[in-house]
């Protein structure tokens, strides 16, 4: 029996409330649509069967190296998190999957797998964490941990990353995601070869001990927490890993880890050439890394990204099965607003990229008709999808208007009763 968060019966007092509108809206897409050759109902049905995980280290405030300003009621550890995680999947039915940082999220994986079912949630990629110190660890990452000049220091991160594989295979998890902050901040440092060749020979380590089902995703990060060069730096790097190791090994995309004006759904569509494109960390970015909300600065960037995506099932790519995480930080609103918000954006730019006249598209493109070409796309984008979202949230047992009906829980109060006050100050993204 599911253990609810959000209770059944005020999603549904809410939906009540909208039903009349909901109906009407989706009725006039649906002709709208039609008039397009385009049935509603299987886009209504992509949509639903679409999902994003939801980072375990999402649910609680963010923060820069500046300052970190705690929110109420924030979740003091993993069962705290599952519980978060449970509400925004109850009010979207979109995130059932929940995606674990070890060490911050160690737990016995009988009570992880426990919670987690009783919450109607299962657990997605894991992430080993060797770019900060735990507490107890003998040998420092301060220096850089799989690509580390010390061998020892490297033989404690593989085995940091083999009982993230283990506890993994304890929940049910198919996935270990790898991103290092490894990397130098002044020239002449680290030797770019050397310290490659340590990272790839570590990286070897843990890919023999990958179970056969299970993917190894290489997340490269330009820049930060060291500055003037990364390991693991770019989409190149991380595709020469990817296939050094072999063909459980794919690279993941985080959407904020690139330079600035970079062309990312270029990237994606190189990626799916080469059977190597792993899956996402959606966010978006002003300037660099920032992780704020996905499609919340750039909506048209994240449509093109899934116009490639849908464009890649379209032309039936074989063993195509990318993973939709979401990775950000929110420092300056309630995360779980924030990640419900994330979602349904997430699913907008597939929605509206499921709308893209694909044939006409073909066609403009071999016509060489730059104008129309950029036009279908953009009038694939213009179209406003919210009433498919809506719909797959109310058949699935969501809230059409999720943030709504959350606020109308009150379960930010709630917690705030029962979870005592974070500590303030101290920097340091969660
Ligand atoms: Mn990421």
């Amino acid at each position: 029996m599911t253990d609810h968060r959000i209770a059944p019966d005020l999603i549904a007092a809410h939906n009540q409330s909208r039903a009349a509108s909901q109906a009407a809206d989706y009725h006039a897409l649906g002709e709208h649509l039609s008039r397009r050759g385009i049935d509603i109902e299987t886009v209504t049905r992509k949509v639903s069967a679409f999902h994003v995980a939801v980072p375990s280290w999402g649910v609680g405030t963010g923060g820069t190296r500046f300052a970190r300003f705690p929110g109420i009621g924030e979740p003091r550890r993993i069962f705290d998190k599952l519980a978060d995680c449970a509400v925004i999947n109850e009010l979207t039915r979109a995130t059932p999957g929940v995606s674990l940082h070890i060490p911050w999220d160690k737990a016995d994986p009988a009570e992880l797998l426990a919670a987690a079912k009783a919450y109607g949630l299962h657990f997605d990629a894991m992430n080993s964490n060797t770019f900060s110190d735990a507490e107890g660890q003998s040998l420092s990452y301060k220096f850089g941990s799989l690509s580390h000049a010390d061998a020892g220091t490297r033989a404690q991160a593989v085995e940091h990353n083999l009982e993230c594989i283990e506890i993994g295979r304890a929940i049910g998890s198919k996935a270990l995601t790898v991103w290092v902050g490894d990397g130098s901040n002044f020239p002449g440092q680290s030797h770019f070869t050397r310290s490659f060749e340590r990272y790839l020979a570590s990286m070897g380590d843990i890919y023999a001990a990958l179970p056969d089902d299970w993917r190894l995703f290489s997340e490269h990060k330009m820049y930060e927490p060291a500055f003037y060069s990364t390991v693991v730096q770019d989409w190149g790097t991380s595709y020469l890993i990817a296939s050094t190791l072999g063909p459980k090994a794919q690279c993941l995309v985080d959407l904020g880890h690139h330079a600035p004006n970079v062309n990312i759904e270029m990237i994606v569509a190189r990626l799916t050439q080469f059977g190597k494109l792993g899956g996402f960390h959606f966010n978006d970015s002003k300037y660099g890394d920032d992780d704020l909300d996905a499609g919340s600065v750039d909506p048209y960037r994240l449509f093109l990204v899934f116009n490639e995506l849908v464009d890649a099932e379209h032309h039936g790519i074989t063993g195509f099965d990318p993973a939709h995480m979401i990775d950000q930080s929110h420092n300056v609103t309630d995360p779980i607003e924030s990640l419900i918000s994330s979602a349904n954006e997430i699913r907008r730019a597939y929605a509206q990229a499921l709308l893209v006249d694909r044939d006409a598209l073909d066609g403009y493109q071999d016509e060489n008709d730059a104008l129309m070409a950029s036009d279908t796309l953009k009038r694939a984008f213009r179209t406003d999808v919210e009433a498919i979202l809506a719909e797959a949230r109310r058949r699935e047992g969501g809230a059409i208007d999720p943030i709504a009906a959350y606020r109308k829980s009150g379960y930010r109060t709630k917690v705030g009763t029962e979870r005592p006050a974070a500590r303030a100050g101290g920097g340091g993204i969660v």
